[in-house]
Parts: structure tokens; C-alpha cells; sequence
């Protein structure tokens, strides 16, 4: 049993709700119950946090690095494109992560081409809408099925 971690970046709480062409018709909450049910349908525990504040992400990133958190999976939004400081977090923590977009972030505007984030990533996954989760969530899983087993794991525990 692991703890994965997503995390949704600014104005994804209003997915759903506006822009469908770029971003479909799911909700957040509907989202986000799909990945707990897949996280626990394979033995690990998953948590989701949308904020529209960078600093609100940059310490959920913090947390992670201290609370057992064994994966992260972020669709950071704009920040993607600005923030230096959740690279930073993300660099300090060393936690493996997956960065999400729902959109082709390569066939929109140039300045969406660019991330902050993306070299220090495990992996990208840009287009695939939704299924782009359910698809990071899963290789988190198998990223994690990877690891060497510590101790506990060792004697059957999980
Ligand atoms: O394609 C993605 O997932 C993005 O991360 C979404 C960000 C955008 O700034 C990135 O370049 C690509 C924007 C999120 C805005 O979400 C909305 C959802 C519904 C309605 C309006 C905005």
C-alpha cells in the first residue's frame, strides 16, 4: 500500500463546466473518484488537491516530501509555464512525478510548449484528456511496483 498524491493546478475546479473543446466534459470530482477507485482497486491509497494558489501547491509538494507520500501525479495548468517555484519544490523533495494536461499543450500557443516542470518529471502525458490521469496514476502504480522492497515489504507486509 502506497500513497499517491494529484494534484490539479488554477481554474481546474471548473472542468466541466467551460471551454469543453479544450478540456472535455468531466468534472474534477468525477476525475478524482475515478483515480481513488483505480489507486485502491490496486492496494494503494490516493488523495487529490486542486488549488488556485502556487504557494498552496508548493507546500502540498513540501508535504508530500514528509508525509510518506510515495508519488505524485500534477497537472500543474498555467503554472506549468511560470513557476519556477514549484520546480524548485518539486527538485527539493526529490518525490518521482507525472505531469498531466488534458490539452496538446505542443498544438495550442507557443508559450504552452515551455515547461518549468517537465525535465525533473518521470514522464509527460499531454492530450489524452481525462484518460491522461487514469494512464498516470497507472504507470505511478507500476513505478511503484518497481521499487525495492524495504523491509516491511520484505516479511509480507505491505
Ligand atoms: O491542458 C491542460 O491540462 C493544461 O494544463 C490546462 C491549463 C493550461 O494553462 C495549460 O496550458 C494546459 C488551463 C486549465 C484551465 O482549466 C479550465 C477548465 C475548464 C474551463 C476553463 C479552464
Amino acid at each position: 500500500m502506497a500513497d499517491i498524491l494529484v494534484l490539479h493546478g488554477p481554474n481546474l475546479n471548473l472542468l466541466g463546466r467551460r471551454e469543453p473543446q479544450h478540456y472535455g466534459h468531466d468534472t474534477l470530482a468525477a476525475i478524482d473518484q475515478r483515480l481513488a477507485a483505480l489507486a485502491a482497486a490496486h492496494g494503494h491509497r490516493l488523495r487529490s488537491l486542486q488549488s488556485n494558489a502556487e504557494h498552496e501547491l508548493v507546500e502540498a509538494v513540501q508535504r508530500a516530501g514528509e508525509d510518506g507520500t510515495a508519488f505524485i501525479v500534477i497537472n500543474p495548468a498555467a503554472y506549468t509555464h511560470s513557476s519556477i517555484a514549484l520546480r524548485d519544490a518539486f527538485a527539493a523533495v526529490g518525490l518521482p512525478f507525472i505531469e498531466v494536461h488534458l490539452s496538446n499543450i505542443h498544438a495550442r500557443e507557443p508559450f504552452r510548449r515551455r515547461s518549468y516542470l517537465a525535465d525533473l518529471a518521470c514522464g509527460v502525458i499531454s492530450g489524452l484528456g481525462p484518460k491522461g490521469y487514469e494512464l498516470a496514476v497507472l504507470a505511478a502504480i507500476d513505478h511503484l511496483a518497481q521499487r525495492t522492497p524495504d523491509r516491511g515489504a520484505r516479511r509480507g507486509h505491505s
